[in-house]
């Protein structure tokens, strides 16, 4: 297991989860090369995306089938919101884009978690690299991510 995975393995153990990571010689980057190694599909992908409120850092969990309604957002925070670029990603995760984890930075995030996850068994988030993720049921998703269930997608 590669150290950063290992990060997410602890920072699981932690929240009292038992997580089957899973390693895949394949890329798991983007939520359409995640749901094609794991063999499932994309809206029970977990996006880790970071976004910036008034320079705040907030984490937002988004399903891999929405595009996240930053208008949304901004009535939530009350405040402006703006992406993260890569560095800024890396040093509020402590993990790089495409395989930044729900858990395990090295701040306390607040946590956003879109509510459509909520309608599946299972869900499946990046573990620390674009080659690992492992399977969460979204209600216990949001408990270790201490996260606000919310509706943040862009209407299609
Ligand atoms: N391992 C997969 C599935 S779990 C994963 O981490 N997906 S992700 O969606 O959470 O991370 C990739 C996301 O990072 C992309 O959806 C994209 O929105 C964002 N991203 C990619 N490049 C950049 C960039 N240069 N700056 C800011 N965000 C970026």
């Amino acid at each position: 297991m590669r150290p950063a995975v290992q990060r997410v393995a602890e920072a699981l153990a932690r929240h009292g989860v038992e997580a089957e990571i899973r390693e895949f010689a394949e890329s798991t980057r983007t939520a359409a090369e995640a749901a094609a190694a794991i063999g499932t599909t994309v809206p029970r992908i977990v996006k880790s995306l970071v976004f910036l409120a008034d320079d705040q850092p907030i984490l937002v969990l988004a399903s891999g089938g929405n595009r996240v309604d930053t208008g949304k957002l901004e009535r939530l925070t009350g405040k402006t919101i703006r992406r993260a670029d890569a560095e800024r990603v890396r040093a509020e995760t402590g993990f790089s884009i495409g395989g930044v984890p729900p858990v395990g930075h090295p701040g306390a995030l607040p946590v956003y978690v879109d509510e459509d996850l909520l309608q599946y068994d299972v869900v499946w988030a990046a573990a620390g690299t674009p080659y690992a993720v492992f399977p969460i049921a979204p209600q216990r998703l949001v408990e270790i991510s201490g996260g606000t269930p919310v509706d943040l997608k862009e209407a299609r």
